[in-house]
């Protein structure tokens, strides 16, 4: 009886934000990662740790450092949260990520912004509960299938070389990045290379409702799914392509919240949700889409945003809920860092993630590559 009331006094108190700090992180990916909106190889890092109750919630900023995915980049994070979100959280008693994100309800849109500092809460919360994100989240399992998400490569032969080493690793899902004049050829290859396994295609919103043919094309190669071949804000035109291809269409860039997903799977403008947290402001938004596919009958995988330890473990947290039924891009940390700013190295086995244990999210910082990475650092009290 007394260790009930005192666990509802504990739910009522919440926790003060006591101190936030960032750092940014100077990283460098194993491959060049070309996608139809650029190429990239250099990949700084945001670091969030929120502090409270002498317990440290960890996030990490996803966003990109050119905004060709979304308008938000590591820089507009950075000064959203510096300019906006942390003031209105500092000194603040908090007893949920509802609350937190009642707080910041006035900044419109920087969803990845503000994102870091809900998922650093659920990280706080978690480990104030004692319990593994996963299951302070409602998660059913532990062992994450994995896919691996490949970028535009030179030639069709080292495009089908890169699939064959994937598939060898055990990844379960193998996406292809495509764009206008490196489409149907190139995964016709693929898909003759490899009959069986698990292929879908990634367009990052590089086609008009005019290259339908190209989609109809793509349609004969038995593909899992054709994520984001429209633009990065639309519904309605994806709708009108859904209706002509068989392939489920994936989207990606245009799914902000739980609406969007309610609007976008009421208009069949696709079938399937990438579903990633920091698009979708964070942890608990990212559960009320999961909640709104579920609903439709739609399966969610966990999108990636080529995080570090941090990101990722939390990517692996979410991918518990039980509508991710299909393979996320939640590939093996060793598949892009030579080393990482968790100390131990999140990798697939055999193309499966097990889900960190210990209460939060898992893991913890390698300070000595941080404090050799760093680029820049500051603190709000
Ligand atoms: O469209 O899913 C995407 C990376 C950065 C921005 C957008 C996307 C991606 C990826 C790679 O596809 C995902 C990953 O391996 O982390
Ligand atoms: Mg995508």
């Amino acid at each position: 009886m007394a260790g009930n009331v005192q666990l509802l006094q504990k739910h009522r108190t919440g926790m003060k934000i006591e101190r936030i700090e960032l750092k940014e992180v100077s990283m460098k990916l194993r491959f060049n990662f070309e996608t139809s909106f650029g190429a990239q190889q250099d990949r700084n890092i945001i670091l969030l740790t929120m502090h409270s109750e002498g317990l440290e919630g960890y996030s990490e900023g996803v966003a990109g450092e050119y905004p060709g995915y979304a308008y938000e980049t590591r820089e507009t994070t950075w000064a959203v949260l510096k300019e906006f979100a942390i003031p209105l959280l500092l000194g603040k008693d908090i007893s949920t990520p509802a609350q937190l994100l009642h707080e910041l309800r006035f900044i419109r849109g920087h969803n990845m912004a503000v994102a870091a500092l809900e998922m650093a809460f659920w990280d706080l919360q978690a480990k104030a509960a004692g319990l593994p994100l996963w299951q302070f989240l409602g998660g059913v399992r532990t062992a994450i299938p994995t896919g691996a998400s490949l970028g535009i490569q030179p030639t069709v032969e080292e495009t089908v070389d890169y699939v064959a080493r994937h598939v060898e690793e055990g990844y379960k899902r193998i996406k292809l990045k495509i764009k206008p004049g490196w489409d149907v050829q190139m995964v016709r290859a693929v898909r003759e290379a490899f009959p069986d396994i698990d292929l879908t295609v990634d367009a990052n919103s590089a086609y008009r409702l005019t290259d339908a043919r190209v989609m109809q094309e793509l349609d004969e190669l038995d593909l899992t799914y054709i994520e984001q071949p429209l633009a990065y804000d639309d519904i309605v035109d994806h709708a009108k392509l859904q209706a002509q291809i068989g392939t489920p269409i994936c989207l990606d860039e245009s799914i902000h919240s739980p609406e969007d997903t309610r609007k976008a799977l009421e208009l069949d403008a696709g079938r399937v949700i990438n579903l990633k947290v920091g698009r979708v402001r964070g942890h608990l938004q990212a559960r009320r889409v999961h909640d709104v596919a579920l609903s439709f009958g739609a399966p969610v995988w966990c999108g990636g945003m080529l995080e570090a330890g941090i990101g990722r473990a939390h990517n692996l947290h979410l991918s518990s809920l039980e509508n991710f039924v299909l393979p996320g891009d939640t590939a093996s940390a060793s598949r892009y860092w030579d080393e990482d700013v968790t100390s131990v190295m999140l990798d697939a086995v055999d193309g499966v993630q097990q889900i960190p244990d210990g209460p939060g999210i898992g893991v913890e910082l390698n300070d000595d590559f941080i404090s050799r990475s760093l680029v820049r650092s500051e603190e709000f009290a």
